[in-house]
């Protein structure tokens, strides 16, 4: 028969079961950055970003020198929840000790701001 619905071949009972597709999506990801000001003392950051963010002692080093010379720093990557609760208690921890340190969660992957 040259009936157009043919062409599944296992006609109008395979079509009813067949298992739909997965609508999963990958979560939204949220970059952690800290922004540089004049006043934090650098061992202070550094000593922050180790504990915060379980960087090694070299690499905390690194992200602090890139804050300090271009304003704004990537510390960690996270889903929407992790990356407030670390901001959060970054900021918090920042002005218990009377530090002005500003920590904040910004999109990641939009390509539309330096990383
Ligand atoms: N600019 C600060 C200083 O010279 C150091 C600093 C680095 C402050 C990173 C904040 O997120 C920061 N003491």
């Amino acid at each position: 028969m040259n009936n157009e619905n043919d062409n599944d071949s296992q006609g109008d009972i395979g079509t009813l079961l067949q298992e739909a597709p997965p609508k999963l999506q990958r979560p939204r990801l949220y970059q952690v950055v800290l922004l540089n000001d004049n006043y934090t003392p650098m061992e202070f950051v550094v000593e922050l970003i180790e504990q915060f963010f379980y960087k090694s002692r070299e690499n905390a080093t690194q992200i602090m020198l890139k804050i300090h010379t271009q304003g704004k720093g990537v510390c960690g990557v996270y889903t929407q929840d992790i990356a407030e609760t670390k901001v959060d208690l970054v900021n918090q921890y920042a002005q218990d000790h009377q530090h002005p340190l500003l920590c904040q969660a910004e999109p990641a992957n939009d390509d539309s701001e330096d990383q």
